[in-house]
């Protein structure tokens, strides 16, 4: 296979691991836990791994001798930089505790599991896939794995390898069957354990003992260098808006991060739209204001970041969704079979009056993308809807009927992008490399104390990685229950950006400058090799909240 010179150059990398876990480790455990809400009906439906303590773990003296262990591992869910890091830290960290214990990966994600689709992850493989991105080592994929038949598939070939415990690598959603897994087994008596990584460059699975998930610095910062490479051009060549849409499901992490790092004319934050009950004429007005005010000076060019969960957050946007989440998860099939032509007319005729006007409203192909295929979680696909579009067209008649008006005088071309996929897959940055193989690592710490139902943890991730402090939290600990799917169902409570949070106070003094001057940005590309303050940044987000 021919490789990179910068994937030559990489592979000799030596990740960097918290002092605890350099030499001989200890686990010290904590106080007790209680899930974040819901408590009584968390406690009931994990009565054998709710109220664990949080573990960290310290420098021992002298190691236990521990017997070997067989591992395995699934990567779940999207692309997220890092992901063979924590592989490869897991690798190392069982292998230091016995050279003759062995990691399998299932093939594929979850599915690989009850498939009985593994390999074995040996020495030469692990090699190849240090300090990569992708998943490419084992695959990915989106199987739920919450049925008891399912969860006895996958026993039969973790007792047939000998496998004494599973690292499901994933999001809140993944992270959230791991701990279901973790209590079925457990409940068994079974004696697998589960351990969960946080992993999405969403960024939204994080709390006050997960300071990030993996990927988020990676991806943020790859889209960061391209939202500064055109509004350089933007800058360059004065004629154009260009409204681009980033990735992050519901959360507005990454859309506010990169302005953060970019410093654009415009950042939508669907959590503040949602906050103050905004419509989508609301938000068109503010970016067509934005455009005249511009104009007004001179400037027929900007730059729109625009979250890819927006749309769900506009509240009357969301009643919508949250009618149709139920009723294409009891009708679906009823609705598929439908003539594609027929299709708009039959949701109008089962919504609410609300509903239904809001719904017939809405551009054709937006209307459609909001019936498309959940995923397997039952969440809307927002990567699909095409946001950016349906904002510069409305905001293209706003400020023809301004025009008209005699209110606005300037020229208005768009152009449209949307990142996502760009970033899944990036070299980790040094930040997602020592982080990654730090989880991987831990993760194995966890496995050698008899964890269960944990979540690797590595806090204080914005002193050198050193200092990071390494252990296990309880996943029970970050549940609460949500509808899902129109069912009531314990879940990892999802972060979303709060309005009170460093991050966003930043963002909100500096917004009407950055959208009034050209005060951009231009982070480049992510560096590998040089000083540490260009290399070994974490984002903005986390330094503007541990700071906090
Ligand atoms: P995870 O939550 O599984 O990490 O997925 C992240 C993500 O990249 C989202 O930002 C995006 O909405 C979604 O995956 C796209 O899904 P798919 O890869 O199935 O197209």
């Amino acid at each position: 296979m021919t490789k990179s010179a910068l994937q030559i150059a990489r592979a000799a990398y030596q990740p960097k691991l918290p002092k605890a876990l350099q030499g001989h480790v200890k686990a010290v455990d904590g106080a007790a836990t209680q899930s974040v809400a819901d408590q009584e009906e968390i406690k009931k439906l994990f009565p054998n791994t709710y109220g664990m303590p949080v573990v960290k773990f310290e420098a021992a003296d002298k190691a236990e001798q521990l017997p070997a262990m067989n591992v395995g591992v699934i990567l779940s869910g999207g692309q997220a930089p890092g992901g063979h890091n924590v592989i490869s830290g897991l690798f190392d960290g069982i292998k230091k505790l016995n050279k003759d214990s062995r990691l399998y990966g299932f093939i594929l994600g979850p599915g690989g599991l009850v498939d009985h689709n593994y390999k074995e992850l040996t020495a030469d493989i692990i090699d190849e896939y240090r300090n990569t991105g992708g998943f490419d080592i084992i695959g990915s994929g989106r199987t739920k794995l919450e049925k008891v038949e399912q969860f006895e598939k996958g026993y039969e070939i973790l007792k047939e390898l000998g496998i004494k415990a599973l690292v499901i690598i994933g999001g809140d959603d993944s992270n959230t069957n791991a701990c279901v897994l973790a209590e079925y087994y457990a409940a068994q008596k079974y004696g697998i354990q589960v351990i969960g990584c946080p992993k999405t460059i969403d960024g939204d699975l994080k709390n006050d003992m997960i300071e990030t998930s993996f990927g988020f610095d990676t991806a943020c910062k790859t889209y960061s260098e391209v939202i500064g490479n055109i509004e350089r051009d933007c800058n360059s060549a004065r004629k154009y808006w260009h409204f681009i849409k980033l990735m992050g499901r519901s959360a507005s992490h990454i859309a506010l991060e990169c302005a953060l790092q970019t410093q654009p004319n415009i950042c939508l934050v669907s959590e503040e739209i949602e906050a103050k009950n905004m419509s989508l004429d609301d938000i068109v007005t503010y970016i067509a204001q934005t455009v005249a005010d511009r104009a007004a000076a001179g400037n027929n060019f900007g730059t729109v970041l625009i979250p890819e969960g927006l749309i769900e957050f506009i509240p009357a946007m969301k009643r919508l969704i949250a009618e149709l989440n139920d009723f294409l998860a009891a009708h679906g099939e009823e609705y598929a079979a439908i003539e594609r032509s027929a299709q708009r007319d039959y949701i109008i005729g089962k919504l609410s009056a609300e509903n239904a006007a809001i719904y017939a409203s809405l551009p054709e192909g937006v209307a459609r993308q909001l019936t498309l295929d959940r995923d397997p979680h039952g969440n809307v696909q927002v990567s699909l809807i095409e946001t950016e579009k349906l904002l510069s067209e409305m905001v293209g008649v706003k400020l023809a009927q301004w025009k008209k008006e005699g209110k606005y005088t300037g020229k208005f071309a768009a152009q449209h992008h949307f990142f996502g996929y760009e970033g899944r897959c990036a070299a980790p940055s040094n930040f997602d490399a020592d982080y990654c193989y730090s989880l991987g690592y831990a993760a194995a710490a966890l496995i050698a104390n008899g964890k269960t139902g944990y979540m690797a943890s590595v806090r204080n991730t914005i002193a050198p990685a050193e200092e990071w402090i390494a252990g296990g939290v309880p996943i029970t600990m970050m549940m609460n229950m949500e509808r899902r799917n129109g069912e009531l169902k314990p879940v990892i409570q999802k972060a979303l950006v709060k309005l009170d949070g460093a991050p966003f106070k930043y963002f909100e003094a500096h917004r009407a400058e950055w959208a009034k001057e050209t005060a951009y940005v231009y982070p480049g590309p992510i560096q590998y090799f040089g000083p540490t303050e260009v290399c070994d940044q974490s984002t903005r987000t986390l330094q503007l909240e541990q700071a906090q």
